[in-house]
Order: C-alpha cells, then sequence, then structure tokens
C-alpha cells in the first residue's frame, strides 16, 4: 500500500513530507524518483504528467490536490479508477472571504475613491444598499453556496446559476440553458466559481456579456471570476471593458498562469488581479482531508460522494 505522490507546478517536497509525518503506515513515493509502480494503490496529484497514473497497474483511486480537476482530467489515458477532490471548510472560506472583498470593494467603489483620493477629491458616490444590488452567482457548488450564504448576510438579493435545478433558500435558483438570460437580466455583479468543463470553457464571452442587466451604481456590470481561466475569453473581456459593456472585472484564474507579462490585463485601469490565490489554504489541514479519505477509502466506505469527481460532467 504505497502513496505516490505527483506534483507539478509547485515543489512537491512539503507534501511528501507532510504525508510521511500523517500516514507513517505507508510508504510515500516521490513521482520524480525511481519507483515500483505495482506497489502504489493511491495517488496524491496536481497536473500529473499525462501517462504516469496509467502505469500504475495496481491504482485504487486518485486523490486531487485541489477542488479543480480540469487539469487531471484531460489525460486521455487516464485510468479508469475513482477521483476525489478537495472539499474543505478552510478551502471554502477563504474562497468567500475572497469573493466577499471583491464584491464589496466594487460595491462600495473602492476603485474609485481611491483615484479620487490620489487627487484630493472630497467626491460622492451614489451608494445603494445592498439589497438593492443583485449578486448573480454562476455555480452553486460547495464554493457557490457558501458565497452565495455570506453575500445574503450581507444583504444583498441573489441570483444563483447551476446545470441541474437548485433550491436554496434566499437565492433565486436558474439553470441550464434556459435560465442562463433571466440569471444575467437580474444580474449587477456576477461571481463565477465553475468548474472548466466541455460545457463551461470560454462561457464568458462577447454573447454572454451583451446579455446582461446594464444599469446600475457601479457603472454597468461587473465580473470576478475565481473558477478557472479557461471560462473567460480574454480579449473579449478587455473589448468589453473597452467598450463600456462590463464596468469592471477582479480575476483570479486567466488563461495562461502565471498571468503573462505581456498582457494588458495587467495594466488595465477597472482590472484586478491576483495570482490565483483566492483559496489559498493550509496545507497541511489538506494532506489531512487526503490522508483520512485514503483511510476510508481503504476500509470500504469508498469516496466521500461531495467528493468524488463525475468524470461524465467533467467535476
Ligand atoms: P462543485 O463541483 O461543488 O460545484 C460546481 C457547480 O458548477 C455546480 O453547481 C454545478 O451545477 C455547476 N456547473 C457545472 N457545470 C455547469 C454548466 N455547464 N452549467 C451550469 N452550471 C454548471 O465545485 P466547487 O464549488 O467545489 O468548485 C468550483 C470550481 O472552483 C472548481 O472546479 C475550481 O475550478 C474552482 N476553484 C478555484 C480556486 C481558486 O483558488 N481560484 C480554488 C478552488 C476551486 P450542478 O449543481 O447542477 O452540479
Ligand atoms: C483549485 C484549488 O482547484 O486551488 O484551484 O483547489
Amino acid at each position: 500500500m504505497s502513496l505516490l505522490v505527483a506534483i507539478r507546478g509547485w515543489t512537491p517536497d512539503a507534501w511528501i513530507e507532510r504525508f510521511r509525518r500523517l500516514a507513517p503506515e505507508r510508504a510515500v513515493l516521490d513521482a520524480r524518483q525511481p519507483f515500483d509502480a505495482a506497489a502504489v494503490t493511491h495517488a496524491a496529484v496536481w497536473k500529473p504528467a499525462p501517462g504516469l497514473l496509467a502505469s500504475l497497474p495496481n491504482l485504487g483511486a486518485i486523490f486531487n490536490l485541489g477542488a479543480g480537476v480540469d487539469a487531471l482530467l484531460a489525460d486521455p489515458t487516464l485510468p479508469d479508477v475513482p477521483i476525489a477532490r478537495i472539499v474543505d471548510p478552510d478551502l471554502t472560506a477563504r474562497m468567500t472571504e475572497w469573493v466577499t472583498l471583491n464584491v464589496l470593494m466594487h460595491h462600495r467603489q473602492v476603485r474609485l475613491h481611491a483615484e479620487n483620493q490620489k487627487g484630493a477629491i472630497w467626491g460622492a458616490l451614489p451608494q445603494p444598499a445592498a439589497k438593492d444590488v443583485t449578486v448573480g452567482v454562476m455555480g452553486l457548488g460547495v464554493l457557490g453556496r457558501d458565497a452565495a450564504a455570506a453575500l445574503g448576510r450581507l444583504g444583498f438579493r441573489l441570483t444563483g446559476w447551476s446545470r441541474s435545478p437548485r433550491e436554496i433558500d434566499g437565492v433565486e435558483c436558474f439553470a441550464g440553458a434556459f435560465g442562463l438570460g433571466p440569471f444575467l437580466e437580474r444580474t449587477d455583479i456576477l461571481v463565477v466559481l465553475l468548474p472548466l468543463t466541455d460545457g463551461t470553457r470560454g462561457l464568458l464571452c462577447r454573447d454572454l456579456f451583451a446579455r446582461w442587466r446594464r444599469h446600475n451604481h457601479m457603472g454597468g456590470p461587473v465580473l470576478i471570476n475565481a473558477g478557472r481561466g479557461g471560462l473567460q475569453v480574454e480579449t473579449d473581456v478587455l473589448a468589453a471593458l473597452d467598450e463600456g459593456t462590463l464596468a469592471a472585472a477582479s480575476l483570479d484564474v486567466f488563461e495562461a498562469e502565471p498571468l503573462p507579462k505581456t498582457s494588458p490585463l495587467w495594466a488595465h485601469p477597472k482590472v484586478t488581479i491576483t495570482p490565483h490565490c483566492a483559496a489559498d489554504s493550509d496545507a497541511e489541514a489538506l494532506a489531512r482531508v487526503i490522508v483520512a479519505a485514503i483511510r476510508r477509502e481503504e476500509a470500504g466506505e469508498g469516496i466521500a460522494p461531495e467528493t468524488l469527481v463525475d468524470r461524465r460532467t467533467g467535476y
């Protein structure tokens, strides 16, 4: 019973140390070193090299070291074993914090006040109550529901959009292609917490921006995306900001990451950028969650339903 740790994009050393400490009963193998493929029963991965997991004949389950599995599912050779993704209260709380920060920043026009401050301008800006502003949450999963609950406590009017119909207290819910139009027509601030799948890639494009409610105190629709960069067409986002179709955008995720230094998004006066850190969370807590999930799976209880990835839907 060995756990293989295969991570690309960050250094795996701290994760290997954590797993060795938290699961001393098993061998923890480093995919960068030669290892016995037949001994591997579980894999903890982030963007593993395509083909690696297919080379493990006794692999029983894959544990993705993040909530989004798009990079993992992009491997066409992925073996047919259960895949678990991260669902963790600490990660969820941090995402909700980032979403709330950005919604309030736009609603309270913090960037405009900062501009005024530079010129010593005592500028009074229109300030409606939260109850008169609608935040639309795209993606009503673990993260979307928690963010909506926090925004509801602040008094915002809430709408939500998902693939299948949902009922959530205090949220006017819409689903699927038919629900998208009415959802957008009601929305002032759009919070995107969707996974990247064949059904969502490129969704945040010129066509969608044109269907959005136009008039509010912020000068138009505001886009807040912490789902995945592949959801947005960045040339369309930039054009919409320049034409005034979008009033502002807060982006944590990008088509290419790290965002290239040459991207015009960096210097755009209406764009707020964070480097895919919206839900940066306590790695020790995540490692504990994964070790507990591996033990649960070995005890024959399977993968907790909320964390089990459905390959057909891609999330
Ligand atoms: P969940 O799987 O719990 O929820 C996904 C939601 O998206 C569900 O409500 C689902 O609908 C909806 N959805 C999926 N496909 C479609 C579609 N085609 N049309 C409409 N709705 C759709 O995911 P989480 O809430 O845990 O995470 C969401 C995403 O956030 C992750 O996939 C990841 O990409 C991103 N993320 C980003 C982080 C960051 O730091 N920036 C950190 C963590 C996650 P339904 O309810 O019908 O299933
Ligand atoms: C992600 C994560 O999926 O950080 O982006 O969990």
